[in-house]
């Protein structure tokens, strides 16, 4: 992606997952915002979005972001504003994995994996995923979570449009820690 793409995704992000008053918009049920919406807010707030760009970051291959539908746009998961974003719950496969960094561990192991700002524990249907997400806090470390214990257990698992799976929490006893 270039600079400019990436900076926008990221600033778009910001805004539909945290902070939709940073530009003046409220987010309707789901999390969605009309897209006219969007980009005259984005423009009176000195940060204007072409559609055409706003269609190559939602096309764009890299993260997957944003889902478009019926002229409206959400962020695909990663909220800390409360929205039910209506995902059906799904059968996980056996296993996920959570990418975390070794700081983090002695306070997993006492208190599982929590959802800290967001709404639901972020979870990576394979590893090199999951280490991809470790990395942005430093050296990562893979965590396997058991997902069919937990789910024959009672716990409820979403699949978020771009492939994250979603759960509101994961006790240790699910976790296999290095
Ligand atoms: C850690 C990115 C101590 C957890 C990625 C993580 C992802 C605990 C951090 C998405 C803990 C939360 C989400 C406990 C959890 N004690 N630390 N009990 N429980 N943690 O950013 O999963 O670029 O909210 O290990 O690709 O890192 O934004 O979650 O390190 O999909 O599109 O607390 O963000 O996508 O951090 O990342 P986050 P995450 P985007």
């Amino acid at each position: 992606m270039s600079d400019r793409l990436t900076s926008t995704s990221k600033f778009l992000a910001y805004v539909l997952r945290h902070r939709p008053d940073a530009i003046g918009i409220t987010l309707a049920e789901g999390g969605w915002v009309e897209v006219d919406v969007l980009l005259a807010a984005l423009a009176r707030h000195g940060r204007a979005v072409s559609s055409e760009l706003l269609d190559r970051l939602v096309a764009g291959a890299d993260k997957q972001r944003f889902e478009v539908r019926d002229g409206r746009i959400r962020a695909a998961q990663g909220h800390s504003v409360r929205v039910d974003l209506h995902l059906e719950p799904s059968l996980p496969p056996p296993v996920l994995y959570h990418g975390t960094v070794a700081r983090f561990l002695p306070s997993i192991r006492v208190g599982g994996l929590q959802s800290r700002g967001r709404t639901h524990v972020h979870l990576s249907p394979d590893r090199h995923t999951a280490a991809t997400v470790g990395a942005r806090r430093g050296d990562p470390v893979v965590l396997g979570i058991d997902a069919a214990g937990m789910h024959a257990g009672g716990f409820t698992f979403y699949r978020a449009a771009n492939g994250v799976w979603l759960t509101d929490r994961v006790p240790p006893q699910w976790i296999t820690l290095p």
